[in-house]
């Protein structure tokens, strides 16, 4: 049987996956046979995910104090990071707005959440049987604090903010929105996916170090360079994680809190590899490079006369017409737009000043 060409990634600008780093391709292989749903059949893998959970859990700020003020539900955390690795974003958020639904006491459960939010959120809420309440964002794409403040009423369960915005890679002002949630007796969840991995090396305050959040999602499959399936969930209680356990009789394991039964090993493994790899130099080195390269491209594409967003995490977002974008697609890039029609370039690991060039060559050619 002839065997299909793997896809390369010299032409990719739309894609918030990457070449995973090869200590993680060499993990996932190892451990492709392997069930991280019961960790007392799979033990090696089980210790892997403790693992792969304290890296993501220091990333995330689990380990610094939060000051805790008065009011405030919780300052540090109770004892090793809550959380486990997911098959992806879309689970983590889907598990985060179950948890708090669980824990959480109302009738007609709402969840509120800037525009910008994932649709994995739209998902969530079709599954759980909440409502989803989404706010206009502010002129800059950021959650608007007021409008977020408006819609939340006493049966509103999670207030969302974005750490890296899917189509701008904006930063909700996460202290704010979380301060909000807590004042109305509601969880507050951080959707840190994307930037989660590039977020530790800017000055942002994102993170559970920086304000009494109570949940993340943070995906090493995206900027951590680990293997595809590997979401992160982090909750800073142990009653989060608890929230979504259900009894399993049968196997060695007698509870399992995550959504998919049987999962990958190999997705765990690859992302306990890149983390032990990469964390935190080279993702350090990663970030200022992507940083760089973005801002670079957006002064180049200014230069050309287009408009072009502010670059804050390494997305660019211009004003292309359909013409131009089809023109480009039509030479094998591959691009995305935004809901309102803009082009957004994701400057991910794989994409270098080369590739960079050379787009910029095929549009001046094209335009
Ligand atoms: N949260 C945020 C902020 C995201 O950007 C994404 C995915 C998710 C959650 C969901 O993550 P999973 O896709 O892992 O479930 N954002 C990209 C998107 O939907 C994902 C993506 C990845 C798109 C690779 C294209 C691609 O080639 O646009």
């Amino acid at each position: 049987m002839q065997r299909a060409a793997p896809q390369t990634f010299d032409r990719v600008l739309s894609s918030m996956c990457t070449e995973p780093h090869p200590a993680a391709r060499e993990a996932a292989e190892r451990f492709l046979a392997t069930n991280p749903g019961d960790p007392a059949t799979y033990a090696e893998i089980g210790e892997l995910e403790a693992r792969a959970v304290a890296m993501l859990g220091e990333l995330a700020g689990l380990d610094s104090t939060f000051p805790n003020q008065a009011g405030v539900r919780t300052a540090a955390r109770d004892g090793p990071p809550h959380g486990y690795v997911t098959s992806g974003g879309t689970e983590a958020n889907i598990q985060a707005v179950r948890s708090a639904r669980n824990r959480a006491d109302a009738d007609e459960p709402n969840v509120v959440a800037p525009e910008s939010v994932h649709f994995s959120f739209t998902k969530a809420a079709e599954v759980l049987g909440v409502e989803l309440r989404t706010v206009p964002t502010d002129a800059d794409h950021r959650a608007d604090v007021d409008a977020v403040a408006a819609a939340i009423d006493e049966d509103t369960v999670l207030v969302v903010g974005v750490a890296g915005t899917t189509e701008y890679g904006r930063v909700d002002p996460i202290p704010e929105l979380a301060e909000l949630a807590h004042d109305a007796g509601a969880y507050c969840h951080v959707d840190a996916a994307w930037g989660g991995f590039l977020l530790p090396f800017t000055d942002h305050e994102w993170h559970f170090g920086h304000a009494p959040i109570d949940s993340m999602t943070i995906d090493p499959h995206k900027c951590g360079r680990a293997v595809i399936p590997a979401g992160g969930l982090l909750f800073r209680e142990r009653t989060g994680m608890d929230a979504l356990a259900v009894d399993t009789p049968y196997l060695e394991s007698t509870s399992q809190a995550s959504l998919t039964g049987t999962r990958s090993g190999a997705g765990v493994a690859g992302a306990a590899a890149a983390m032990d790899a990469l964390w935190p130099d080279g993702y350090r080195r990663e970030y200022e490079r992507a940083d760089r390269l973005a801002r670079w491209l957006a002064g180049e594409l200014r230069e050309r006369g287009f408009d072009v967003a502010d670059v804050e995490l390494p997305i660019v977002v211009v004003d292309l017409s359909a013409a131009t974008f089809e023109a480009l697609r039509d030479r094998g890039w591959r691009l995305s737009r935004t809901g309102s029609g803009l082009v957004r370039i994701v400057v991910m690991p794989h994409v270098s000043r080369e590739m960079l060039v050379s787009f910029l060559g095929d549009l001046d050619e094209t335009r």
